[in-house]
């Protein structure tokens, strides 16, 4: 069975992730998968908004830790790894995500890098990262902090924790919740809306509304650096092997 499915209908272009086995960890070639989905569907005229959902119990649990756990700095540095889907931001056509389950480190980048987030009422949403002495290499400490201010992102990216739907509503981080039942209707119902206005102006709009991202490049590639000097660290290979093993870490704050 595919990781991945695309479908098209009435201008909405629906990627489904659908990483069985990995809960949708973003592994190398499940990103460039999805990065071909989405630069393919940005460059077809009939479509005029994405809608990217999972057919999965959590939405994603972020970067492929297994695979991590075999890259080496130099190669993370070489490569820019980012264990996420580099190229989600850069899409033109407004990016509706459906959440249901939990959206973890790379896979709450994702949600943050989209337009409209509708989330079902028991999605949840973390920056686990420094449970495995990591930290968030895909615009993680950049969007969050920019949508739900210094004091919650650093509880957030500091501690590990979870917000619940209605905690990441009130926080800016949700467009809307729904019951669970009608998350991937009232998704796709959102895509269409968006779909059925004139797409130069729904681009020029996702433009604009972008633009207010002052000095976000620079703080993307900052972070980046950052994360790459993890793969450095004794205390990231000691998180990234408890995680494989099951079982607690013990940091040693190198
Ligand atoms: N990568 C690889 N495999 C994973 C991942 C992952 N991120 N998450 C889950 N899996 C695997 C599990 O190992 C398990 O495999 P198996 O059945 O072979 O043991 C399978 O998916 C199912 O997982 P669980 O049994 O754990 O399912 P649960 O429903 O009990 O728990 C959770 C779901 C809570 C999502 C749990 O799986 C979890 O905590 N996953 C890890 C979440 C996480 O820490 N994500 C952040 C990763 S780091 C990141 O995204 C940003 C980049 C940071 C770089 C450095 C990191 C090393």
């Amino acid at each position: 069975m595919s990781s991945l499915n695309v479908e098209q209908c009435d201008g909405v272009g629906h990627i489904t992730l659908n990483r069985i086995g990995a809960l949708n960890a973003l592994s190398r070639e499940f990103c460039h998968e999805i990065d071909v989905a989405l630069h393919a569907l940005d460059n077809t005229e009939s479509v005029r908004a994405i809608l990217i959902s999972s057919a999965l119990k959590h939405f994603c649990a972020g970067a492929d830790i297994r695979e991590m756990a075999q890259i080496t700095a130099e190669e993370a540095m070489a490569e820019r790894f980012t264990g996420c889907v580099s190229s989600l931001s850069d899409i033109s056509k407004p990016v509706v995500v459906a959440v249901r389950g939990l959206a973890a480190g790379g896979g709450c980048e994702l949600v943050e890098m989209c337009d409209i987030v509708v989330a079902a009422l028991t999605a949840k949403f973390c920056h686990p990262e420094i449970t495995l002495a990591a930290m968030p290499g895909a615009g993680g400490t950049q969007r969050l902090s920019r949508v739900v201010g210094k004091h919650v992102a650093m509880d957030l990216l500091l501690t590990g924790r979870a917000l619940s739907a209605e905690e990441a509503l009130a926080a800016g981080l949700v467009s809307r919740i729904v019951p669970d039942d009608q998350l991937e209707d009232v998704a796709l119902a959102v895509a269409k809306l968006v779909a059925s206005f004139s797409g130069p102006v729904t681009r020029r709009i996702k433009a604009s509304v972008n633009e207010t991202q002052v000095n976000l490049a620079a703080g993307l590639v900052a972070e980046r650096d950052r994360f790459h000097n993890c793969f450095n660290e004794y205390d990231f290979r000691e998180g990234v092997s408890a995680f494989i093993e099951k079982r607690s870490a013990h940091f040693l704050h190198r």
